[in-house]
Order: C-alpha cells, then sequence, then structure tokens
C-alpha cells in the first residue's frame, strides 16, 4: 500500500510529467553525483547548471548562473492563500485557494517534462527540537536539490518521520520555462504547501526558507503560540567568559549576515554564530524566549564580501568540506577560475567574465557581479558556529534587536521602555531599499519587524501575537532599535560598522546586566556617552554626539507615517499598540 507521501509524489509527478523521479537520501556521494549531473546533463538555457570552479583555492566549490531574469525574490508574485483576504491582510498577495491550485495545476501542466523530479526529504530544525518539521519538496533541477542539501538537514529521516500521516510540509517547483509572466510562488498555509513555478532563486525556489520557514511557520507559530522571524540569533561572549544571546531583525541585504559573524574589535569579546536569517522563537517553561535557527546553511550576498568585512564569512567559503559550496551570480576570474565580485580583497582581475557570461569592461561603469549574487554554503564550514547550535533547544534570548538601512532619524541604538514600546519600535522599522527583492534601491519602505514581505499573515494580527507572546513571559528579553547607516552632511556613515558594532553590543549587554544607567527619550533610553566604549576609535565627540540625536519634527513624522501604515489593517492593528503610538506622539509633542 502506498503512504500518503507516496501517493501525493505520483499526484503531483501525474500534473508536472517527469521523465524520471529521484528519491533523494542527502548523502554526501549522491551530492557528488547532483553536481555531476549539473555539469554534464543539465541546463538552464543552454548552459550547465554548475561549472567547477578552482579546487585548490576554492575546494568543492561551484558556479551557477540563473536565467538572467531571474536574480531576486519576486514579491508581486508572491501569494499567501489563505481561505479569506483579511487572514492574509494588506501585506500579502492574495488569491483564493482553490482559484490558485487551478492556476497553478493548469501551469504545471507537463512543466517536467524531459527533466527529472527530485524528491527531497528534509527537517527545518533539529529533529529531537519539538518544533522540527519533516518537510518534503519536490524540484526539477540539480541548483535546488544541492542548495537544499546546503540549507537543510536532508535525509531519508524525514520520510520515516512522515511514516503514514498526512501531516507534512510539502513544497512543489518547477522552474518551468522561467516566463517572468508565469511566475509564481503560491502559499497555502493551512495546507502547509508551498507551489512555485518559473524561478529557481533562492528565497522562490529553495522552499524550506522563506517560504515555509517564514510565511506559512509564521502562521503556525500564531496558532501554536510561538513566533518565526527574520532574525539572526549570535551569542557575544564577554571578557569573563559569559556569552548572551541575541537575535536581530535586519531587513535583507542590509548585512545581516556580516552581523551575525561579526569579529569584535574590542579585545576579550567574541561572537558565537547560531544563524544569519531565521529564528524559530518558543517561550520556555523558565519563562524566557528561546531560539532556534532551523536552517543548516547560509544564503548570503556576496559583493561587500571580504576579510576586512567579514573575515569569517571568507573562512567558512574556503573551508572546503563534504558539502559543496555554491557561487551564484558573481563574476568570474577567467585566468584562475575563481568567483569574483565587487568587494573582495584584491584588485579587480584583468581577465573578468561578468554574471551574464561577457567579458567584463570595467569602463562600462556596470557591476561585473550581479548585486545580489550569493554564495551557499554550509554553517559546518564556520569558524565560530556556536557549540550550541545542534542544540534542540536552542538558546535563551537576553535581547531582541531591531534594524535598518536609516540615513536619519534613528539613532545609533536605543532601548525600549517595555515589551510593548519594543513593539512599537519594531512596527516602525523601515529600510532603504536593497536590490534582494526585485524593486528600485534606495527608496524608504516600511518593514516592520522586517517581516513585511515573510509575514503569513494579515500584519495586524501578528503585531497582537507578538503583544502576546510578551505576555507569556516572565523574564523576557530587552527589545532594541538599531541603525548602523547614519549619515553626515556629506552622505557618508558615521559609524564604522562591522567589527566595531561590537561596542553597541557591550552597551546592550551592560544594559541587560543593569551595570550602566541611560537617558530617558520620548523615543525610548540612549546611551550616556560616557557609557560606551569607544576606545581606540578615531571618532570626534560631535560625530558620536550626532549618531543619537532624536529630532521631535523627524519622529513625529514617522509616527505619522506608522499611522498612515497601520491605517492599511484597519481593526486588526491592536489597541494596545495604537495607544502605545498615540501616547509617543504625546511625547514627542511636549518636547
Ligand atoms: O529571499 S532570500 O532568502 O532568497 C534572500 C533574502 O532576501 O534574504
Ligand atoms: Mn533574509
Amino acid at each position: 500500500m502506498a503512504t500518503p507521501l507516496e501517493r501525493w509524489v505520483d499526484k503531483i509527478a501525474k500534473i508536472t510529467k517527469p521523465d524520471k523521479i529521484y528519491w533523494c537520501d542527502g548523502s554526501e556521494e549522491e551530492a557528488r553525483r547532483l553536481v555531476e549531473i549539473g555539469i554534464k546533463e543539465e541546463k538552464i538555457v543552454g548552459t550547465p547548471i554548475f561549472r567547477e570552479l578552482n579546487q585548490k583555492t576554492f575546494p568543492n566549490s561551484y558556479y551557477h548562473r540563473s536565467h538572467p531574469t531571474d536574480v531576486a525574490r519576486t514579491e508581486h508574485l508572491t501569494f499567501v492563500c489563505h481561505p479569506d483576504k483579511e487572514t492574509a491582510g494588506a501585506n500579502n498577495n492574495w488569491m483564493d485557494p482553490k482559484e490558485a491550485k487551478e492556476k497553478m495545476t493548469k501551469l504545471s501542466d507537463g512543466c517536467m517534462r524531459g527533466r527529472t523530479m527530485y524528491v527531497l526529504p528534509y527537517m527545518m530544525g533539529h529533529p529531537q527540537s519539538p518544533y522540527a518539521k519533516a518537510c518534503i519538496q519536490l524540484t526539477d533541477v540539480s541548483y535546488v536539490a544541492v542548495s537544499m542539501r546546503i540549507m537543510t538537514r536532508m535525509s531519508r529521516y524525514s520520510i520515516a518521520k512522515i511514516g503514514d500521516s498526512e501531516n507534512f510540509v510539502k513544497g512543489i517547483h518547477s522552474v518551468g520555462d522561467f516566463d517572468p509572466e508565469k511566475r509564481f510562488v503560491m502559499h497555502f498555509p493551512d495546507e502547509q504547501l508551498v507551489w512555485s513555478i518559473g524561478s529557481g532563486y533562492g528565497g522562490n525556489a529553495l522552499l524550506g526558507k522563506k517560504c515555509f520557514s517564514l510565511r506559512i511557520a509564521s502562521w503556525l507559530g500564531k496558532q501554536e503560540g510561538w513566533i518565526a522571524e527574520h532574525m539572526v540569533i549570535m551569542g557575544i561572549q564577554d571578557p569573563s567568559g559569559k556569552t548572551t544571546y541575541i537575535t536581530a531583525a535586519l531587513p535583507s541585504a542590509c548585512g545581516k549576515t556580516n552581523l551575525a559573524m561579526l569579529e569584535s574589535a574590542l579585545p576579550g569579546y567574541k561572537i558565537w554564530t547560531l544563524g544569519d536569517d531565521i529564528a524559530w522563537l518558543n517561550v520556555g517553561s523558565d519563562g524566557r524566549l528561546w531560539a532556534i535557527n532551523p536552517e543548516t546553511g547560509f544564503f548570503g550576498v556576496a559583493p561587500g564580501t571580504s576579510m576586512k568585512t567579514n573575515p569569517n564569512m571568507m573562512r567558512t567559503l574556503l573551508k572546503g568540506t563534504f558539502f559543496p559550496t555554491l557561487f551564484t551570480n558573481t563574476a568570474l576570474n577567467a585566468d584562475t577560475n575563481e568567483p569574483w565580485w565587487e568587494g573582495i580583497d584584491g584588485e579587480c582581475p584583468a581577465n573578468l567574465i561578468d554574471w551574464l557570461g561577457n567579458k567584463y569592461d570595467p569602463a562600462s561603469g556596470k557591476k561585473a557581479a550581479h548585486p545580489n549574487s550569493r554564495f551557499t554554503v554550509s554553517v559546518s564550514q564556520c569558524p565560530n558556529l556556536s557549540k550550541e547550535f545542534d542544540n534542540p533547544r536552542g538558546v535563551p534570548i537576553s535581547a531582541i534587536l531591531f534594524g535598518g538601512r536609516r540615513a536619519h532619524v534613528v539613532p545609533l541604538v536605543t532601548e525600549s521602555k517595555s515589551w510593548q514600546q519594543g513593539v512599537l519600535l519594531g512596527a516602525l522599522m523601515g529600510s532603504e531599499t536593497t536590490a534582494a527583492a526585485s524593486h528600485k534601491e534606495g527608496v524608504l519602505r516600511r518593514d516592520p519587524m522586517a517581516m513585511l514581505p515573510f509575514c503569513g499573515y494579515n500584519m495586524g494580527d501578528y503585531f497582537s501575537h507578538w503583544l502576546d507572546i510578551g505576555r507569556k513571559m516572565t523574564r523576557p528579553p530587552k527589545i532594541f532599535s538599531i541603525n548602523w547607516f547614519r549619515t553626515d552632511d556629506q552622505g557618508k556613515f558615521i559609524w564604522p560598522g562591522f567589527g566595531d558594532n561590537i561596542r553597541v553590543f557591550k552597551w546592550i549587554i551592560d544594559r541587560v546586566n543593569k551595570n550602566v544607567d541611560a537617558r530617558n527619550t520620548p523615543i525610548g533610553y540612549l546611551p550616556n556617552i560616557s557609557d560606551l566604549d569607544l576606545k581606540g576609535l578615531s571618532m570626534s565627540k560631535e560625530n558620536i554626539e550626532r549618531l543619537f540625536i532624536v529630532k521631535s519634527d523627524e519622529w513625529l513624522k514617522e509616527a505619522e507615517a506608522a499611522e498612515v501604515f497601520f491605517g492599511k489593517f484597519g481593526s486588526r492593528i491592536p489597541k494596545a499598540l495604537t495607544e502605545e503610538l498615540r501616547s509617543l506622539k504625546a511625547k514627542l509633542q511636549g518636547c
């Protein structure tokens, strides 16, 4: 008798009509074979899926070039199909689930013809965590199969765990014909199903990542009493040897990966990385908030990564283990067969091939690597991976940071006065946009908790859920807002960032441990400059003070923009949050 899983695979194969069906086991040998297939057999518009890179300098690394129209998430073609539109909320595109299924069934008719359908069994989360989920993704491209093996715990264990159950997370993925008009990423939260066609890009194709671990998991968390967040998880070891765990939410391509792997500029401090993108947070029996990273890999932005900006990531990329490392849409050094991107160490090589496969002309003014070019690499290669990474319980969180890319208005660091005010700080978040999503660069976009593109239900209900989580904790983490990106009159960043961000973390830990006082302002507590460890930094007093300027008129504008944003969600915005906003406005007006 076929199991529900086998019957489901069969049903999807009848629609998509692959030539072959291949059940993956996640083994090392299989990964090698899949890479081989990607080098020798499978193609994307005539180009092989993988190209072997210089194995001496980039061991076990492979290069992948995507379809040129397929380089980022496509938010306007991403839908969350709850039975009713209100549940999806103004933050999501919505389609009736029945209509969406019909549309996808039609678009998928024969879409895997001539291709192999890979059946990928994987876990999100450590198998022994009560929050771990057994998942199956179907895909018709080896790039996705190999990527998923890096990013998730892929093995036959998931098949055994699913057994005869109907209750497993389902993903259907096909690159289709890459037609952007026929590209859709459809989520069916009540069925724990994601159906994606037309794109091979990370967030659209690695369905365990944003699609399941954020959009669908956020909805599961709402029902089950936990939260799925777009956050890094890290441990900060201080000179006494004590490690404090924090999470930080930053929109895509705001330096989240650099932050997660930060190398401290202050002696005696060390960062232990647990995750660079997604955190699942639950309230423990001790009344604290606990975090796990459901993933096992980094899917990071390559440009800007160097020994200067992120030495730990460079070491991770160069380590080479039995997990392949993938480079997607970077440039290629034609002489050395190494990947190259803007911002990597060294000079621009003379003989460069750009991400589109053409000889690169530096005089063209164009970038050689796509700004959203990526690496996909196993966390096991990270030299500062936390020893708690594989702890199924996760780590207890002492502080939550909300950040964004703001040239003005938002101070370097602000501590909220309560959980509720912290939720407002998170809800007020905005960021000047970058290239990870397919829209213009440099535009301010409201992005509460960095979850706007990833919250799988009405954002008003999401804020209520955050407030509920706060009420469940007896020892909640403190909430902070951070902004590394404030600029001076010339548009230059004031704060050095990177390894010096540890100085901000030090203050945050001091606040958590009640070691220092702070300055009370309408938006929260700000550091007394004398409490910041700025030793060795060559910054003028004036510039340091500029990092902490809070202008009432600018903040009133922020509050008004938040009101407009909240207005989109009508009565779904919790009263407590509107009250908090009203009280902030009153305080600002009183200044
Ligand atoms: O959506 S991805 O996870 O592929 C990249 C990002 O935007 O964070
Ligand atoms: Mn992300």
